[in-house]
Parts: structure tokens; C-alpha cells; sequence
């Protein structure tokens, strides 16, 4: 019998035992020029406290995380001229980059977006920022969306 879509009631699987696998927004990733910058306008304008930084090499980006009630603003700047976030910087300035939905098991949901038919930009589940592990998914096959699938520990 269905629960509603706020139930936490879980398959052995990871998936929400009604509402599939995904179980909340996670974070909006933001892409801006100025790291310190963009923190001090959420800072001032919200009152908004950042809750974690960190550089994840892999992606050639730094991050600063802010808290939105149970959910994150991650604003993020390229490390490196030949990373992901420096292109997109380079051809479309500051903006909203990627959507970070929250999952139970990323692999879980991985596995059932390639069945589906979605291209995966990550073979595999991978590590993420605050020890988190992620997979995206290309925004071509996603209704023009960079979908990150995040994983809690
Ligand atoms: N959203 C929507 N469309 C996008 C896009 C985006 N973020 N990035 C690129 N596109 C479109 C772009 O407009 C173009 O369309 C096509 O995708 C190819 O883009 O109609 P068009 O003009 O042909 P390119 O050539 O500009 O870029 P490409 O070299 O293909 O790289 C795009 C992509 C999505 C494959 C690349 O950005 C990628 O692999 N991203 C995944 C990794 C990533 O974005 N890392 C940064 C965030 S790290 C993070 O959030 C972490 C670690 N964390 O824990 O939260
Ligand atoms: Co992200």
C-alpha cells in the first residue's frame, strides 16, 4: 500500500519502497568566478553559514557548501584551466551548473539510469566532496540537466 511521498520506508535495494531512488535534493551546484565572493553574498543576503570547503582534485574544482535547511548550495570554482567547471565558466559565465539528488545507494541508481537508456559520465560510483561517493549523468540525456547522484558516506 502506498505511503505517501515523504515516507522513508526503503527496499532491501536502496530504493524508496513508493518513490523510487531518489530521496531528496541534495544540493544546487552553482559555478561561480569568484569563490569568496559568491560566499559573501549568501552570507549577507541570507545569513546563510558556510558548513564545509574542500578542493576535489578529480574535478579540478573548489567548493564552499552552505547550508539550506536540510539541503546544501554548493558553490564551486575551476582549480584547473582544463576542468569541466572552467569550460562551462569560460562559455557561460556564473550560473547554476548541476542538481545534486540525494540517493541511498548510488550504485543502485546508476545501475537503473543506464538501464534506462541514460549516458553515464561516470563508469562507476565515485568519491565526492565531505566523503560523499557520486556518479553524473550527461545533461544530453538528462532533459539538459547535469544530474549528480550523491551518496551519503
Ligand atoms: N548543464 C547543461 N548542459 C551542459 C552542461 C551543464 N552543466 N555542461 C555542458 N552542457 C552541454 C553544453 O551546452 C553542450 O551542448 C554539451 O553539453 C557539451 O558541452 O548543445 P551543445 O552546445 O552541444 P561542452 O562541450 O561545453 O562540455 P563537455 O566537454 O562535453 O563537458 C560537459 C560534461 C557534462 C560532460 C562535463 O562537464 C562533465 O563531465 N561533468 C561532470 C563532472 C563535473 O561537472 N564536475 C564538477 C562538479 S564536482 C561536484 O559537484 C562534486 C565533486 N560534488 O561532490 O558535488
Ligand atoms: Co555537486
Amino acid at each position: 500500500m502506498s505511503t505517501g511521498v515523504n515516507s522513508s520506508e526503503q527496499t532491501a535495494g536502496g530504493a524508496a519502497a513508493d518513490g523510487g531512488v531518489l530521496t531528496a535534493i541534495d544540493h544546487v551546484g552553482i559555478v561561480v568566478d569568484d569563490l569568496d565572493a559568491a560566499v559573501g553574498f549568501y552570507e549577507q543576503t541570507f545569513g546563510a553559514k558556510v558548513v564545509h570547503r574542500e578542493r576535489v582534485e578529480k574535478d579540478g574544482v573548489e567548493e564552499a557548501l552552505l547550508a539550506a535547511g536540510g539541503n546544501y548550495v554548493q558553490l564551486l570554482t575551476p582549480t584547473r584551466e582544463d576542468s569541466a567547471v572552467a569550460k562551462w565558466l569560460a562559455k557561460h559565465g556564473s550560473g547554476l551548473h548541476h542538481v545534486g539528488y540525494r540517493v541511498d545507494s548510488c550504485q543502485v541508481a546508476l545501475d537503473r539510469a543506464v538501464a534506462a537508456g541514460v549516458r553515464a559520465l561516470d563508469a562507476a560510483p565515485r568519491p565526492g566532496s565531505r566523503g560523499t561517493t557520486v556518479a553524473f549523468l550527461h545533461p544530453k540525456s538528462a532533459y539538459g540537466t547535469l544530474i549528480e547522484l550523491v551518496q551519503e558516506g
